[in-house]
């Protein structure tokens, strides 16, 4: 037997820890998968026949063995299959430059043949709309005809910590972990929009990937998203083709994917095939409606908002992570213990990080470490010394550039469960 320790109180306190089953009860479920693969056919088959919606989270990690998540991708915890969706442990944050196997992957639809394959022979982006001269480019063409950029950029789903709210919203029950930073190399969108001649009635650009739709209708797409030109001509929004030194891996958008620092997730399109300059709000999958938009004023929780007061998601959050101790350890009371993290924000810097362990009664400033560039999380360290033997809660606060810090608690309820940059906490024992 295992002895568990509480974790702290509200659902995002601590992560699921999948390793915590017990060996007998993993293996009479691998039993029982195994021969249910085997009645209906192929695993795959077994996969597709049950909707990701009515599997149990531990029951998706499961068959997610059986099935086709990357090996790669296997410290994560899945929230579905299929499509892919799967959150990093908060623990296996800890690196100032994320892994590529530890980086969260949030898929709407089927990763696209060619990603698999690792193959771009006949690849092709192609750039129309609102532009003088329409031209598609190959992978070669890009790298050749404009200047590269490197950069770490820290990637957060909208949806991260959408498990929190108070009443649910249905959708991926993210917890903390529906974000990464890693290091990516690409060429500025500007620069090529610009090499495009954009012209004066450009509002926004639209990204098409060229991932199927679940359905594997080729009328639909997974995701069309895109944002304003200003911030598409920003410099720091890049086209990207390599992730930590390797070529996009096939989760991640293979071979040519967007990134739009310090905006939802969402707006970072990967496996891209077009990119369509409008003279209007892009109006593609996932664009209208209620998808990535939050009311334009606070809401009850629960209430029902008409679309006409919901508006588009831009910039993210601050928001931090505590990577060390893992939540549930035991300390020696005395003993400082050593507490670090991440820390980012939609802004692209972080200013002070600060923590607690007496329910933010006496807070401690922490070492925050300079970021690389922009837009890359900063890593930060504090020594805590607990003055007497008992149960503590470690909360970090991020405050960043513009004086905007974290709550306490979950923020505003929102009707998809957005932006929800509620502080971490994790569980400390001194003894
Ligand atoms: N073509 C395409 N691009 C996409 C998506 C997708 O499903 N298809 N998911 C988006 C969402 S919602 C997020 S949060 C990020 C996740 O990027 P990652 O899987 O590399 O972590 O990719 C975005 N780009
Ligand atoms: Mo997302």
């Amino acid at each position: 037997m295992k002895t568990q320790m509480a974790t702290p109180t509200g659902p995002l306190a601590g992560t699921r820890d999948p390793g915590s089953d017990s060996l007998a009860r993993t293996v009479q479920r691998r039993d029982f998968f195994k021969s249910l693969a085997a009645a209906l056919g192929t695993p795959i088959v077994f996969s597709d026949r049950l909707p990701p919606s009515d599997f149990p989270a531990a029951l998706a990690q499961e068959a997610a063995r059986l099935v086709g998540v990357p090996d790669s991708k296997r410290q994560l915890t899945i929230l579905s299959d299929r499509p892919l969706n799967a959150e990093t442990p908060a623990h296996l944050l800890d690196d100032d430059i994320t892994p590529n196997h530890l980086h969260f992957v949030r898929n709407n639809g089927h990763i696209p043949e060619r990603a698999f394959r690792r193959d771009h022979t006949g690849w092709q982006l192609q750039i129309d709309g609102e532009i003088q001269r329409p031209r598609n480019w190959s992978l070669e063409a890009l790298k050749r005809e404009f200047e590269q950029q490197e950069a770490q950029i820290t990637i957060e789903c909208a949806g991260n910590g959408r498990a929190g709210y108070h009443p649910n919203v249905s959708g991926n029950q993210w917890t903390l972990g529906a974000v990464g930073c890693a290091r990516y190399r690409g060429t500025r969108l500007a620069d090529v929009l610009n090499a495009s001649g954009t012209k004066d009635s450009a509002v926004y650009i639209g990204y098409y990937g060229e991932d199927p739709h679940l359905s594997r209708n080729p009328k639909r797409d997974s995701i069309s998203r895109g944002v304003p030109i200003e911030k598409a001509l920003d410099p720091h929004t890049l086209l990207a083709w390599e992730m930590n030194g390797q070529p996009l891996p096939a989760e991640h958008g293979f071979p040519l994917r967007l990134i739009c620092p310090g905006w939802p997730g969402s707006t970072c399109g990967k496996w891209l095939r077009r990119i369509w300059v409008r003279a209007r709000v892009h109006d593609g999958t996932k664009m209208t409606g209620s998808s990535y938009h939050v009311p334009k004023y606070p809401v009850a929780p629960g209430a029902t908002v008409p679309n006409e007061d919901m508006e588009i998601i831009t910039l993210m959050p601050v928001k931090s992570l505590i990577t060390r101790p893992k939540t549930g350890i035991t300390t020696a009371v005395d003993q400082p213990l050593k507490i670090r993290g991440k820390a980012w924000s939609g802004t692209g810097r972080v200013q002070r990080v600060d923590v607690t362990f007496d329910f933010g009664s006496t807070w401690q400033t922490t070492n925050l470490a300079e970021a690389p560039n922009r837009y890359a999380w900063q890593h930060w360290t504090v020594r805590l010394k607990f003055p007497k033997r008992g149960y503590y809660e470690v909360w970090a606060r991020a405050t960043d550039d513009q004086g905007r810090a974290q709550p306490m608690i979950v923020p505003g309820w929102n009707p998809k469960g957005y932006l929800n940059n509620a502080m971490h906490r994790v569980a400390v024992r001194a003894s």
